[in-house]
């Protein structure tokens, strides 16, 4: 009796603080099979971000993921729900980082394209996601997942996590309190549930098909700061561009 009473009272804490376990923020733990075109983006094989895999030898992420980075810190690991063991894990040779992504100025036009030295091997847990044509309406319940923090300022998580989230229109996102939300970002935000660092680079998908990438937030799950995405559709453009400049290129030098 006396413990049931500790549990009621450590479950009402947990609640008042706004602390359940297991969140990308708010998010539950998955196997890498029901979202196998994630990847973990790591500098010296460290997680650090997130990443897509288009193609068996090229991945998207965000700029601000490789900008100021030599190729040769970076690799990627697939196929595993755990970011630090198992799959395939493979270096990467060379990217391409939007040339219009300009911080501070801005966040926009926050998209890489990554190609790897190997290809690789898909399975049931390593297979690419097609890009979106359209942006997703408002109201869309998309799904985000990664190994980011859990929380603002807490640490990342070592199994994998999703969480539903619904697409806010431009209009509302606009109307917040940021500054500086530009036609290539789409916003997405739900009570306690949010993306958080660590997940940048990774997918926002609904439909079966990539429509953002973790792009930015100020703090996580905040009240009044949706978290902010890049834009896939709008982005597609420049992707698919990137995407073929990457695959003629030489490998990179150094
Ligand atoms: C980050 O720092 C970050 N709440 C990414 C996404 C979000 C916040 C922060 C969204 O990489």
């Amino acid at each position: 009796m006396y413990i049931q009473w500790i549990v009621l009272f450590a479950s009402f804490g947990q609640i008042f603080a706004g602390w359940t376990p297991e969140r990308i923020v708010g998010g539950q733990s998955v196997k890498i099979s029901s979202v196998p075109w994630q990847a973990s983006l790591q500098v010296w094989g460290e997680h650090d971000c997130g990443a897509v895999i288009y193609s068996k030898q090229v991945l998207i992420t965000a700029a601000h993921c490789v900008v100021g980075r030599l190729p040769s810190i970076l690799t990627v690991r697939v196929g595993s729900s755990l970011w630090n063991s198992g799959g395939q894990l493979v270096n990467v040779s060379h990217y391409i980082a939007h040339e219009n992504y300009h911080l501070p100025a801005n966040e926009s036009n926050d998209v890489a394209v990554i190609r790897l030295q190997k290809p690789l091997r898909f399975n049931k847990n390593v297979k690419p996601i097609p890009l979106a044509t359209t942006s997703p309406a408002s109201g869309s319940l998309a799904i985000v997942s990664g190994w980011g923090s859990t929380g603002w300022q807490m640490a990342g998580s070592t199994n994998l996590l999703v969480v539903k989230l619904p697409i806010i229109d431009y209009e509302s996102c606009l109307k917040t309190a940021y500054q500086g939300i530009t036609d290539d970002m789409i916003c997405a935000a739900a009570p306690g549930k949010d993306s958080c660092s660590g997940d940048s680079g990774g997918p926002l998908v609904f439909g079966d098909q990539l429509v953002g990438i973790v792009s930015f937030g100020r703090d996580c799950a905040h009240p009044t700061y949706p978290g902010v995405y890049a834009d896939v559709a709008k982005l597609r453009p420049w992707l698919l561009q990137a995407i073929k400049r990457i695959q003629q290129a030489k490998q990179h030098i150094k």
